[in-house]
């Protein structure tokens, strides 16, 4: 399975109107971390998923096909500022929705902004996934922003963080490619 045949298959904005899957791996993140950008370097396509310069533009829930009924799931990010209340309960709801409430085999790829490294935010989503049994692994981008990115280290440090082995955890860079190999290798996988 090749994920160079990705194609781009719905945005919703509400879960429920998804068709079951048989497998799905999930994107989830704050915003500008990189989620768009990193689906592009996996795919090798340019404009796959839609990157953005101003953060939080993405409101809804990217699905991409892999292969039939075999997904990426590319959900709205956290963190946003500039968000009120009550579309935080809507993003609150959407992932629920998403993650908890859909049968599918699943699992689920924080991805954090390696030089920034986890959030509290970050940190609460593993806490929340651990809760519901999700599986679920880290992957930090933007290595490229560490002058001598020791990718090694960065993942030590971030398994440390997360209390997870080191296995779990994947220090890629979206814009020079770093790491995303053994990372698409992980997702192969999984969806296999
Ligand atoms: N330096 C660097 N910038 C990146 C990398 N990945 C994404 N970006 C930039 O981060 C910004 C947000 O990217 P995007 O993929 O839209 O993030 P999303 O909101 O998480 O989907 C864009 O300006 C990207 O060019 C990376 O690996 N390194
Ligand atoms: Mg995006």
């Amino acid at each position: 399975m090749v994920l160079e045949k990705t194609e781009f298959f719905r945005a919703v904005t509400d879960v429920k109107t998804l068709p079951q899957s048989v497998a799905e791996v999930i994107f989830s993140g704050r915003s500008n971390v990189g989620k768009s950008s990193v689906i592009n370097a996996l795919c090798g396509r340019k404009n796959l998923a839609r990157t953005s310069k101003t953060p939080g533009r993405t409101r809804s829930v990217n699905v991409y096909s892999v292969v039939m009924r075999k997904w990426i799931i590319d959900l709205p990010g956290y963190g946003f500022a500039r968000v009120s209340p009550a579309e935080k309960e809507l993003w609150k709801q959407m992932i629920e929705e998403c993650i908890i409430e859909r049968e599918s085999k699943k699992t689920v790829y924080i991805i954090i902004d390696a030089l920034v490294g986890p959030t509290e935010l970050d940190l609460n989503m593993a806490d929340w996934l651990k809760d519901y049994n999700v599986d679920y692994k880290i992957v930090a981008n933007k290595c490229d922003k560490i002058s001598q990115p020791d990718l090694n280290e960065i993942i030590k440090k971030t398994a440390e963080i997360f209390e997870v082995g080191q296995n779990f955890v994947f220090a890629v860079s979206a814009k020079k490619n770093t790491g995303i190999d053994k990372f698409r290798a992980d997702i192969v996988k999984f969806l296999k």
